[in-house]
């Protein structure tokens, strides 16, 4: 049997499509949840749940909000690319509202980051933990600040932290880049629990992706909180065979669609096929 969190457990971003599984996931392990979104949670309640509606730029909110907690799991915020002015308080305001939490309630921070806070590393590159910051938009920008912070707030003020690349979470990949970017739910559930009951994770990154043969990713933290991934995408191989776009720069970066938001260069890169 799984153990329990001796302190509740502050879960952020709970209305959102990961937030609504690790609620349910957790409850059912039987931990006490304090569960927040701007939106209301559309699900039914656990009795070990309660829920606050709570807006990330809103620092005494947030702190009021993780009172009591030993962990906090932040899955709020913008989760694609939006104009930087949509991303700048919930996303840079509200990680460093929520590491002030943590530095004043002694938890442990565990970060939803993103693949796209390196989605400019090419496809071909097989990155470990340690590779270079390459966001592809100010949304994957907003993670590697995240992930900076978490860095930051380790060294000086021993907040420790788990930041979790997550590739695509959803409930099947449904195209090639996702052969090697999907992680499952099952996957991620697991792998909150796990960074969240581990004896000491320090500042650490873990690529949220199941075990998938095609995967951009390689070493990482995940001995340290004794996750491995039990989820493959493998089996859609098959089936997902020339689901593929046309565009050379969306199949060129481990970012996909989410690297030509925007974009206003001109040149294109190589080609890749032949
Ligand atoms: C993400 O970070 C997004 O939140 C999600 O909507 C997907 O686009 C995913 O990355 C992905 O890269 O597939």
């Amino acid at each position: 049997m799984s153990r329990i969190p001796y302190r509740p457990v502050l879960l952020t971003g709970a209305s959102g499509a990961l937030g609504r599984q690790l609620a349910r996931y957790l409850a059912d392990l039987g931990w006490s949840l304090v569960l927040s979104d701007i939106a209301p949670f559309p699900d039914r309640l656990s009795p070990n749940s309660r829920f606050e509606r709570v807006d990330l730029a809103d620092g005494k909110a947030v702190l009021r909000l993780a009172e009591g907690c030993g962990a906090i799991l932040h899955f709020g915020g913008v989760s694609v690319e939006r104009p930087f002015d949509e991303i700048l308080m919930p996303n840079i305001a509200g990680i460093h509202h929520i590491y002030e939490a943590a530095r004043h309630e002694k938890a442990r921070v565990i970060f939803a980051s993103s693949n796209h806070a390196v989605g400019f590393h090419e496809r071909s590159a097989k990155l470990d933990d340690d590779c270079q910051l390459l966001p592809d938009g100010y949304y994957g920008l907003s993670k590697a600040y995240g992930e900076m912070m978490g860095r930051m707030y380790w060294y000086k003020h021993g907040v420790e932290n788990v930041n979790i690349r997550i590739g695509s979470s959803l409930e099947e990949p449904n195209n090639e880049r996702m052969l090697s970017t999907y992680l499952s739910f099952a996957d991620l559930c697991r792998l909150c629990e796990c960074a969240t009951l581990a004896e000491r994770t320090e500042s650490c990154v873990i690529w949220g992706a199941s075990d998938n043969r095609r995967s951009f990713w390689g070493h990482d933290a995940r001995a340290r909180i004794g996750w491995q991934p039990q989820d493959s995408a493998d089996d859609f191989a098959a089936q997902l065979v020339g689901a593929v776009s046309r565009d050379p720069v969306v199949e060129r970066y481990q970012g996909g669609a989410f690297t030509v938001i925007d974009r206003t260069r001109e040149d294109v890169p190589r080609p890749i096929f032949g």
